[in-house]
């Protein structure tokens, strides 16, 4: 290699999924896939930076037009490998025919590993050992990556391990389409293993994409507090000249209160999948997922927000306290609300959260005019509910591989084991931090909020870290 950044092309048949697993390996959701074989015509380079610098690379190629031309030539030119490549392109650059091929080899003569692309749903063709031999001649590290495009087709599999083995040094599954975050890791510790050369440059990239998820999940957690901060002290206000027009303007308020604290949301999303590298995230949730309802529905707040007993242990101190607890979360609707917590209200659209989040009251200002506020929110069952929110969110942003264009599926009821209330795993005392927390930010009281933020940034952390685990999203 002319230098210390290792360069990979994914090499392949057309229409192998060559394009998507570099988008994949690369997070890049701008290269071009398409169901067309003989969308990728150029080589193109998706160079991986971590905090500014590049790390690694991955060469997107066109398939291959003409592999048994492509290695007669190789067997009858037999040289030194890479002069045998050099000499390859030079001898066929002006033939049309072989511009495809004059492509794909030129980053392997310029001395990049093989990662191999093929479709493990099908049959092993005498084309596809051509291709197989033609990149054992190169004599470059590679690598056999199995893409199963049709997941439910795996009578071909062990015929690929076998005939693949021949000829590459390693041999992986990898979904494309799928792959987690402990998934692509996972091939760039197998890479390690493809030639001793590349292993200390190697373990360098996997240790630069560790850090930087980790500091992807610091930063997820400041996004979280940062809304969490903003939307426990927002509130709007107008003046209003005349009684009778209270009514419609406090109605008017609390539309705006409702937009304004979505739009905060919205953003704070829009960070996350930002930090993500997901430009063209912009899909549908599966049907059953919480984050279809709005944000102050009755469901959303039934289901992301305390049950009754976790209010009660999350207000701790005694009696009198949770007696006022209660009293500030029902806000003097006590029935409805505990009859939605209890579920005994089916889900609506009606905006139970909006009433209940969202104090309205009116001043009086001089010359008989009011002023009408609507907010800031009393109820820390907002926090738990944008909380879990942004949980449910970052659960779809970490496990859409970059490569996915397509919508989601409705998730397997196996999937439906996992809470979308996931705060509702965390300690009672993890929840008295929780509550505190919520409070020093509506006071706005600094040292509190500085003395408190390292423990509720590790405890959001872990949180990130245990969604990452569960290698699927939240409902
Ligand atoms: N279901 C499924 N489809 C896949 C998978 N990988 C790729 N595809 C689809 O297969 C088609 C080809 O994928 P590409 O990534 O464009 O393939 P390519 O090898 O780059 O194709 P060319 O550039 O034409 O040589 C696209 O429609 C992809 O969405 C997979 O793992 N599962
Ligand atoms: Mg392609």
């Amino acid at each position: 290699m002319k230098e210390r950044i290792p360069a990979f092309a994914v090499i392949g048949h057309p229409n192998e999924g060559k394009s998507s697993i570099v988008s994949t390996l690369a997070e890049d959701d701008s290269v071009r896939i398409s169901p067309i074989p003989g969308e990728t015509r150029r080589c193109r380079e998706y160079p991986v930076t971590v905090d500014g610098r590049e790390v690694i690379r991955f060469i997107d190629t066109p398939g291959f037009q003409q592999p048994r031309a492509t290695l007669q030539w190789m067997i009858d030119n037999p040289g030194p490998e890479m002069e045998m490549l050099a000499d390859f392109i030079t001898d066929h650059r002006p033939d049309h025919d072989f511009f495809d091929e004059c492509e794909l080899l030129s980053p392997l003569a310029d001395g990049a590993g093989i990662i191999f692309v093929v479709d493990g749903s099908r049959p092993v063709r005498s084309v596809d050992k051509i291709e197989m031999e033609i990149l054992r001649l190169t004599g470059l590290p590679r690598m056999a990556v199995i893409n199963t495009k049709e997941k439910n087709r795996a009578e071909f599999l062990d015929d690929w391990k076998s005939e693949a083995r021949k000829h590459f040094n390693t041999i992986r599954l990898f979904d494309a389409k799928r792959a987690t975050y402990a998934e692509r890791i996972d091939l760039l510790e197998s890479l390690k293993g493809i030639d001793p050369d590349w292993q200390p440059a190697l373990v360098e990239v996997i240790d630069a994409f560790k850090n930087d998820w980790d500091q992807r999940l610091i930063d997820t957690s400041t996004i979280l507090m940062d809304l969490l901060a903003q939307a426990s002290r927002y509130a709007v206000k107008k003046t209003c000249p005349d009684e009778a027009l209270i009514p419609e303007i406090k109605k008017t308020l609390q539309e705006t209160y409702r937009t304004d604290i979505d739009r905060l949301e919205n953003a704070a999303h829009k960070n996350i999948r930002k930090r993500f590298k997901h430009n063209i995230f912009n899909y549908e949730f599966p049907p059953t997922s919480i984050l279809n309802e709005d944000l102050f529905s009755k469901k959303s707040w039934r289901v992301l927000g305390l049950r009754q007993w976790q209010l009660v242990a999350a207000g701790g101190a005694g009696g009198g306290a949770v007696g006022a607890k209660i009293d500030l979360v029902t806000g003097g609707q006590s029935l409805g609300l505990f009859a939605a917590i209890g579920g005994l209200i089916g889900a609506g659209s009606a905006l139970l959260g909006l009433q209940q989040a969202a104090r309205s009251k009116v001043k009086g200002l001089p010359l008989g005019r009011m002023e009408i506020q609507v907010g800031p929110v009393k109820n820390e069952q907002l926090n738990y509910v944008l909380t879990n929110r942004v949980l449910i969110y970052f659960s779809h942003v970490i496990n859409w591989a970059h490569s996915r264009r397509d919508t989601p599926e409705a998730a397997p009821s196996s999937r439906n084991s996992i809470t979308a209330n996931f705060t509702s795993q965390w300690s009672a005392t993890q929840k008295k931090l929780f509550t505190k927390f919520f409070k020093a930010l509506q006071k706005e009281d600094g040292i509190k909020i500085s003395m408190l933020k390292p423990q509720v940034t590790a405890l959001l952390i872990d949180t990130l870290k245990s969604i990452s685990l569960l290698k699927q999203p939240l409902e």
